[in-house]
């Protein structure tokens, strides 16, 4: 591959040769997924929250025509704040790159530059899936095929309403995606612990969880693993309380004919400033909660390659 298109930071590229994990972090959820500066407070303390356990954070970009891998605190800020910043998934990479645009990179496009630097584990919010609808919208989001082919496990907080979780469930199995809920039965729906779903597999510890992506990819099985994170249940918020707020967030979109890369941005603004901040803050505590995660499966899996 041609590495002139990849710049990685000092920081990132020091972890990288001396055998200290790195944990990758997406960009899209500080351009469209909060307000500034909620954004850039947030993405400063994901970062620190994968330093105090042990790893290095690599959060993940494109500007000036290269794909930038370690952000520091000005670009951080930038990406906050700046308007105009592209929604980069995968199909976008090329563009955004030969144009020299900024683009803030969705789990898709963060899990493929994550990889082509040989970092195994990135943290998020949420992941982009099936859509409600989709049987007629055909809107399934990259992230679920890029998780198919790309060796990059993802700490989620499990899936958020606005889209059809059991649609989503069955997709990734189709794709042999393993999905791994923490410490319950039950997979989880992002703001809330509960989604009515049984998650198809549970592991308890990081280390557990460290073993079967290690036993996974020995045996060359590609791909990544969907490691959901319950929010911590006195964050967590009232299942049919959001559910409420998806469904208004919903018929806004239809309102508004909003298709596209524009779904899930406009739904996610909805549902904030429609919750009284409520669903923005626990947005950034299972946020952290994952970082936390992520960071003890790349120590632990670190340890056992
Ligand atoms: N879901 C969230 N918060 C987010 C996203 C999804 O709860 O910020 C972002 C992530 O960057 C995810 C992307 O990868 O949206 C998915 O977008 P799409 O559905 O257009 O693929
Ligand atoms: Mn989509």
């Amino acid at each position: 591959m041609n590495k002139s298109f990849i710049e990685i930071d000092p920081t990132v590229r020091e972890a990288l040769n001396t055998g200290v994990p790195v944990v990758a972090l997406e960009s899209t959820i500080i351009s469209h997924g909060m307000p500034y500066p909620k954004n850039v407070e947030t993405a400063l303390a994901v970062e620190e929250m994968v330093r105090s356990n042990g790893a290095v954070p690599a959060t993940i970009a494109i500007f000036e025509g290269k794909c930038r891998i370690g952000l520091n605190a000005e670009q951080l800020e930038y990406f906050g704040k700046a308007a105009g910043v592209w929604k980069v998934s995968l199909r976008d990479i090329p563009y955004v790159l030969s144009k020299h645009l900024y683009g803030a990179t969705t789990v898709a496009a963060t899990m493929r530059i994550a990889s082509f630097a040989g970092i195994k584990v990135l943290a998020t919010g949420g992941i982009g899936g099936v859509h409600r609808g989709a049987a007629t919208n055909m809107d399934i989001s990259a992230d679920l095929t890029e998780m198919a082919q790309t060796s990059v496990a993802v700490i989620s907080a499990g899936i958020k309403s606005i889209l059809d979780i059991g649609l989503t469930l069955e997709y990734l199995e189709t794709q042999g995606i393993p999905v791994v809920t923490v410490g319950q039965d039950e997979f989880p729906s992002f703001y809330s612990t509960k989604s009515k779903y049984p998650s198809p597999l549970r592991l308890d510890t990081f280390e557990e969880i460290a073993s079967m992506l290690h036993t996974k990819w020995s045996l060359d099985l590609r791909g990544s693993v969907l490691i959901a994170n319950p929010v911590p249940a006195a964050l967590g918020q009232d299942y049919h309380t959001i559910e409420a707020h998806i469904q208004d967030a919903l018929a806004a979109a239809a309102v508004s004919d909003v298709k596209g890369k524009d779904i899930t941005p406009f739904l996610l603004k909805y549902i904030a400033e429609n919750s009284a901040g409520e669903s923005l803050e626990t947005n950034i505590a299972l946020v952290l909660n994952n970082a936390r995660l992520g960071a003890a499966i790349a120590v632990a899996l670190q340890k056992l390659e």
